[in-house]
């Protein structure tokens, strides 16, 4: 069920970019555009966890308790203080157009443990040719918290990249609260096109 739900969607970005009807949309597609689908069934693939803050134990693991699909996604935990306000996330360096401008777009699914009426945290991402080291460095998505199970988020931009061609991606969480929360992250599409 939730499979096909991530098909739809990739079907769409595929659509959407216009390489789905020559390349079947599984990889490079044509010059200058493609997809790429994570879904953590073989491990890390390549992805790293950061955090801005010590004090909140921010933790990322490789985790089978919950899954979009179809057994494992990646955990994401932080022990909120009242004075912390930290961002746990994961970031890959991918590869897109060199010397291009780049419209990027991820796409990712995000586990919330209660729908919440109050105290909801942020789902953030980021997108740039240089890695992400900051809270502000960030792009709020929308409150986590808002169902009980998965929820998809959206996030797209344009970059200009150099001759290397290389970008990073991140996706997490940012605490806004004094609790201890895990989330889980899984199934990340992205797409890219010049
Ligand atoms: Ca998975």
């Amino acid at each position: 069920m939730k499979m096909r739900t991530v098909i739809a969607s990739m079907l769409l970005l595929c659509a959407l970019s216009g390489a789905f009807l020559l390349t079947g949309c599984g990889g490079s597609g044509l010059a200058g555009q493609g997809t790429q689908l994570e879904t953590f069934e073989g491990g890390w693939n390549g992805w790293v966890a950061r955090h801005t803050r010590l004090d909140a134990s921010p933790t990322a693991a490789l985790s089978a308790q919950e899954s979009n699909s179809p057994t494992s996604s990646i955990s994401l935990f932080m022990n909120a203080a009242p004075t912390s306000d930290g961002v746990l996330w994961i970031e890959k360096q991918v590869q897109v157009p060199p010397s291009a401008t780049v419209r990027v777009t991820i796409h990712f699914w995000l586990w919330s443990k209660d729908r919440l009426d109050t105290d909801r945290w942020n789902a953030v991402a980021f997108i740039g040719r240089d890695r992400p080291t900051a809270e502000n460095h960030f792009t709020l998505l929308g409150d986590t918290d808002q169902v009980a199970g998965w929820r998809e988020y959206t996030y797209s931009a344009v970059i200009n990249t150099d001759f290397s061609g290389t970008a990073y991606i991140a996706l997490g969480v940012s605490a806004v609260s004094a609790h201890a929360r895990t989330y889980y992250v899984d199934d990340v599409l992205l797409s890219y096109f010049e």
